[in-house]
């Protein structure tokens, strides 16, 4: 896959939590159809072996869609299945080291909250960066709050792409867009919805529009 050339205007992290009882696997597949861009597949507190199977499952569908496939935290499963790239965050592997293990080809994301480490992620290679929360999230605990203050001057200091993460949904999407960014990931606004499909949609019609 060609990183220069990857959309992030949708971006999906995963949560099966979030789903209950529905397939990953399809819903992963509706969200793409309405739209999403880019995924990460985010699992905690699995096996290695689950993780594994899961991303070689998953990698069908991207690889069918022609999306790229990101791991979250796990450089050993995301060279496993071959994924196009991994985020990682300030208690992961550096970014410098896992470039040094992936290669140039790959596309390496950094979660950042603010100007000092979203420059210091550039520098050590990584592709783009994920910048939240923006919002209030019941996703993920032990978040920073990210106002789009700060979003605006941190896309204003680095030359990656930047997608804002946390909270973001259909109301507030085009907000956290005045920034001026490249895209937004968002959990729940498509995984804690009935229909997965119709919601990406909406979103990508918002993120484009
Ligand atoms: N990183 C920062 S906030 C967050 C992650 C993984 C959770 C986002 O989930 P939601 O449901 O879109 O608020
Ligand atoms: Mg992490």
């Amino acid at each position: 896959m060609d990183k220069s050339k990857i959309n992030y205007t949708l971006y999906l992290v995963t949560d099966r939590n979030i789903l209950g009882s529905r397939d990953l696997c399809k819903s992963i597949e509706q969200a793409i159809q309405g739209g999403t861009s880019i995924i990460q597949l985010r699992e905690k507190n699995i096996t290695s072996i689950e993780f594994y199977n899961i991303a070689k499952e998953v990698k069908k569908i991207t690889n069918k869609y022609n999306v790229p496939l990101i791991i979250n935290d796990r450089l050993d499963i995301a060279l496993a299945v071959d994924a196009d790239g991994i985020h990682i965050g300030p208690e992961d592997l550096p970014v410098k080291v896992v470039r040094k293990i992936m290669g140039a080809d790959k596309i390496i994301g950094a979660s950042t909250c603010n100007i000092k480490e979203a420059v210091e992620a550039e520098e050590a290679g990584a592709d783009y960066l994920g910048v939240g929360a923006m919002f209030p999230t019941k996703t993920k605990n032990n978040t920073e709050d990210v106002s789009i203050e700060d979003l605006k001057n941190i896309k204003a200091s680095v030359n990656i792409p930047v997608v804002a993460i946390g909270g973001i949904n259909k109301k507030n999407a085009s907000i956290v867009m005045e920034a001026k960014i490249d895209g937004i990931a968002v959990v729940s606004a498509i995984l804690n919805q009935s229909d997965i499909f119709e919601s990406a949609k909406n979103l990508y019609e918002i993120v484009k529009s």
